[in-house]
């Protein structure tokens, strides 16, 4: 009993350390606390947030210290049992409905913060990271320094190798790394990734019901199952969420939900509010995961836990979103670049989208469609290859010039 109490106490004083509840004086104060979070002194207690930013934003040390906490969290006999546990649990459940609607969005946010709480036992520094490919849409899979698929110790690795498709670079290749299964990593890099006018037009719906289904329905079938299978092999497949990457393309998945979330209360509620039933291998309904500021807390389940996303630290980012927020879809449509291609139906298969969900993400697919194609004889350069079109025609003094050549 004794024993009970004092490991009681102990863990409490753990997870307090670990979250939010520390008295602070100066009230409107901004401090980070012992984990790097951001914290704002408010009513004499410490509100902290997890920051999670864009991977190739990070410096390099952060890049290696998150790819570090991944390693030592899948092979570290200290973690590898849980780990284990929470990676196999998306296998088990992924036609268990965790793939439609009524719980794609908020179930994956309840995942990617299971695995965020894991990697923080080893380093709470730590928080997840994404990757928005629609900023590398014309050079995905580009593997320089910097980048997700670098082969050192701050990046994922590149491309798997034919036959198997077993990746033999970088941290979590063949001789070094194992799934859970003890098999290999495999990956099958294919096509251009979506682009940032994808997922402007994707997230350019109201917050009605038909909006929200439009919304969600782009996201998850068109730009979602896309990704996936455009990294292949694993990322493709029922194991998907072995792939270190998996985590990396949910982050950016939950940022477009809830920077649609963040346009307004009807947007953050829409939908998952009447959703009360628990999601599968959880306790928790939808409705619980709605709001990325005030997640139930695991480790101390009276407290709560707040998730911010920082925007790409990349200036051409904050460029191309302000200019396209001035544009009409129309307008949007008229820049050339090129089309997002449909799922195949055996990746619709896979994903289970029903065909009525894949009527409507053909639909949706045709009012993305650009009015012109990029011409394989005028390739883009630079920052224009990695956004997927020309910055020139968006930019209000340059468009129409540029419209001319
Ligand atoms: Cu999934």
């Amino acid at each position: 009993m004794l024993m009970k109490l004092l490991l009681a106490v102990a863990l409490s004083v753990w997870a307090v350390g670990l979250s939010s509840s520390q008295s602070c004086s100066k009230e409107g104060a901004k401090v980070l606390n012992e984990c790097g979070d951001t914290c704002y002194c408010k009513n004499g207690q410490l509100q902290c947030c997890r920051l999670r930013r864009e991977f190739t934003s990070m410096t390099e040390d952060e890049r290696t210290l998150y790819v570090e906490a991944v390693r030592v969290a899948s092979t570290d006999p200290t973690y590898r049992k849980d780990y284990k546990a929470l990676i196999t649990t998306h296998e088990k459940l992924f036609n268990e409905g965790i793939h439609n609607q009524e719980q794609f969005l908020p179930w994956h946010r309840w995942f990617t913060l299971q695995y965020e709480n894991l990697l923080r036992r080893v380093d709470c520094r730590v928080t997840i990271s994404y990757w928005d490919w629609s900023l590398v849409s014309g050079d995905p899979w580009n593997s320089d320094k910097g980048r997700v698929w670098f082969d050192g110790p701050s990046g994922l690795g590149g491309d798997g190798v034919p036959p198997s498709l077993c990746i033999q670079d970088g941290v979590f290749r063949e001789d070094l790394w194992n799934k859970t299964n003890g098999q290999c990593l495999r990956r099958l890099f294919n096509g251009f990734t979506p682009n940032a006018m994808d997922v402007f037009l994707v997230m350019d719906q109201p917050a009605s019901m038909d909006g929200f289904n439009s919304f969600e329905v782009g996201l998850r079938v068109n730009l979602h199952d896309k990704i996936h299978c455009q990294i292949g092999g694993d990322m493709c497949s029922r194991t998907a969420a072995e792939a270190p990457e998996f985590f990396l393309h949910h982050g950016y998945i939950d940022r477009i939900w809830s920077d649609w979330q963040n346009r307004g209360p009807d947007y953050l509620t829409i939908f998952f509010v009447n959703l009360t039933d628990p999601m599968k291998g959880t306790e928790y309904s939808p409705r619980d995961f709605i709001d990325n500021r005030n997640l139930p807390n695991v480790e101390s389940p009276e407290g709560k836990t707040c998730i911010l996303y920082q925007a790409p630290l990349e200036p051409v980012y904050r460029e191309v979103w302000k200019l396209l927020k001035g544009k009409t879809r129309q307008q949007i449509l008229k820049v050339p670049r090129n089309p997002l291609e449909p799922l195949t139906d055996r990746q619709m298969r896979l994903f289970h989208v029903s065909p009525e969900e894949q009527r409507k993400a053909k639909e949706i697919l045709q009012g993305l469609e650009p009015r012109f194609k990029l011409k394989a004889t005028a390739p883009l350069f630079g920052e224009d290859r990695n956004l997927g079109f020309r910055l020139a025609f968006l930019r209000p003094t340059e468009g129409k010039e540029a419209l001319i050549h």
